[in-house]
């Protein structure tokens, strides 16, 4: 427990992690199963272009989500991408902002206008009511994104979308393995996007799908991954190169074998985190409804200034100081980038509530390399912030900050990376 405002790493004192716990490390999966695939791959000569261990992983996906049709793409953006030309939207989709930018990019890169609306303070995910009054004449469909692995509120989406003659489809790439009651995410709204991304709970280096119910859909899904090309001499439509290959398939079955573990590690874990934050003023953790089942892959922890004595980007910084690389995801909030930030035509409501999240949402690491005694660790150092809130706010304004050697965000460290 440090003691003194001076014993924290930001001000000087020893870091708390000489190895530091890092958000987004990749997951490990079995190495001698993964290679035996490569091997297989190698072997086979079919490297990419729907061979048989893309096949294998799009049935073992089906299978594990509980869906009729799985198509395996070359990265999450794809897949939203992808999913967005085989719905055939048009005009305006009406997506979250607090949202990884990768959401309003891809449509935004497929000629589509994606306009935020405002979220639910509890779930994080698309609030109806704010959804309701964005859509238009020109809105084609609803994108919900299951934040941290929080499912929307899909019944209602489903009836606003009904009543509007518009698409309910779905960002998922936070939520593979997670439920919505007893439904497992991947078979709700017309169709979903994953991304298998190796900073996410289930793998494949890069990779990602779109799932639906819908054959028609997936049938496009198919064409529009492969250049449109139906046949040897036969192009049936515009498309993309969006495939996954071999060795991504091959890396992704075997995350999926090893998806149970992590998810019981993960629950265990948010568990643990939330018995030593438990009565730390002014941070709360962030969890969703408990009528779903989640992968627990996000520690989401809300920091309410007043309460606590520092702002989020304070803790922040006191934390990677320590050798805890927690994240501020995902701030700026993508109405506040380019090239939607200033623009009425993406903002149409205000966003109250994104804006407060934004301001007070940080994720700390989990996942099978963080420990029980690493969470009781962070739960003091977080305690003992909280104590030292006033003198460590004074003196951190006073004092040059101290950054963690490993931190990649150390302007040195950075400006090498940026050089290179
Ligand atoms: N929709 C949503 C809601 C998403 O969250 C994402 C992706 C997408 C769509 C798009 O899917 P993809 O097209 O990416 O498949 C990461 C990921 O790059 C991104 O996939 C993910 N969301 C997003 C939430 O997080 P960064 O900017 O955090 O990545 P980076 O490089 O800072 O890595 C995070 C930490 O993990 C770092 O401390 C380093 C560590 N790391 C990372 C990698 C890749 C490693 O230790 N080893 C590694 O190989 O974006």
């Amino acid at each position: 427990m440090k003691r003194l405002p001076s014993e924290f790493a930001i001000l000087g004192g020893a870091a708390q992690f000489s190895e530091p716990l890092i958000v987004g490390r990749p997951t490990e999966f079995n190495r001698d199963r993964f290679l035996h695939r490569v091997a297989q791959v190698l072997d086979s000569g079919q490297l990419t272009n729907g061979g048989p261990m893309v096949q294998e992983f799009e049935g073992r996906l089906a299978a594990y989500l509980g869906v009729q049709h799985v198509v395996a793409v070359s990265n999450g953006t794809a897949a939203l991408q992808v999913m967005s030309a085989a719905c055939q939207l048009t005009g305006e989709v009406i997506v979250p902002s607090m949202t990884f930018i990768a959401t309003p990019h891809a449509l935004q890169w497929m000629g589509l206008r994606p306009v935020f609306a405002d979220i639910d303070r509890h779930s994080q995910t698309l609030n109806p009511s704010s959804v309701k009054r964005c859509i238009n004449a020109k809105t084609s469909a609803i994108l919900g994104v299951h934040l941290w692995g929080n499912p929307c509120d899909v019944e209602e989406l489903q009836e606003l979308a009904n009543q509007n003659g518009i698409d309910l489809l779905f960002d998922s790439s936070h939520a593979f393995g997670c439920s919505y009651g007893a439904q497992k995410i991947g078979s709700l709204g017309k169709a979903e996007a994953f991304s298998f991304h190796a900073t996410k709970i289930m793998q494949s280096v890069e990779g990602g799908a779109v799932t639906t119910n819908d054959e028609s859909v997936a049938k496009r899904c198919r064409l529009i991954r492969n250049f449109g090309i139906a046949g040897l001499t036969q192009i049936d439509s515009i498309g993309i190169n969006a495939k996954m290959s071999e060795l991504s398939a091959a890396a992704g079955l075997t995350s999926l074998e090893s998806l149970p573990d992590l998810i019981r590690q993960n629950v265990d874990n948010l568990g643990h985190y939330q018995r030593e934050l438990d009565g730390i003023r002014g941070l709360r953790v962030a969890i969703s409804n408990s009528r779903h089942s989640l992968n627990a892959q996000y520690v989401v922890v809300c920091v309410n200034e007043a309460e606590f004595g520092l702002s989020r980007d304070a803790v922040l910084n006191v934390l990677r100081a320590e050798g805890v690389f927690a994240r501020a995801y995902f701030v700026p909030g993508c109405h506040n980038a380019p090239p939607y930030a200033g623009n009425a035509d993406h903002t149409p409501v205000s966003l109250p509530v994104t804006d407060e999240l934004l301001d007070e949402v940080l994720q700390l690491p989990t996942g099978i390399t963080v420990s029980e005694s690493d969470i009781f660790q962070i739960g003091r150092l977080l305690q003992a912030t909280q104590f030292h809130a006033g003198m460590l706010s004074e003196q951190m304004r006073i004092a040059e900050s101290h950054w963690h050697p490993l931190d990649p965000a150390r302007p040195d460290i950075a400006a090498r990376r940026e050089a290179a």
